[in-house]
């Protein structure tokens, strides 16, 4: 007989696992770009306005912030787009022998 049934579907907790239903963001990754004392500041500009779409005015700007500050975030990312943006610039760097650095952290 099925008396003993609330009627309710899957409600026997000894039998089944609840169903996750909340959607979780993927995690962030923010971008940075490390302060040195050898990488010439147009070059830093370049690399802003190149790989990370800003104007010459906010590349300026944030590459100033970086120059004062020892380091900025200079953008937020999924965890491709950001390993993707610390390559070009790294790779950019290399290529131009500028010892600039470019890292990511979760956000
Ligand atoms: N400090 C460098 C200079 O005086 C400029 C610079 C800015 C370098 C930002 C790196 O991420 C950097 N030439």
């Amino acid at each position: 007989m099925m008396s003993d049934d609330d009627g309710g579907g899957d409600t026997d907790a000894s039998l089944l696992t609840k169903t996750k239903t909340k959607t979780e963001r993927p995690p962030l990754y923010k971008v940075m770009l490390l302060n040195d004392d050898y990488t010439p500041m147009e070059f830093v500009v370049h690399v802003l306005e190149r790989f990370f779409g800003m104007n010459h005015a906010q590349a300026f700007e944030l590459m100033l912030t970086v120059h004062k500050k020892g380091l900025a975030v200079v953008g937020v990312f999924s965890h491709e787009i950001a390993e993707t943006k610390v390559a070009q610039v790294m790779d950019f760097a290399q290529r131009n022998q500028h010892p600039l650095q470019c890292t990511m952290e979760k956000e």
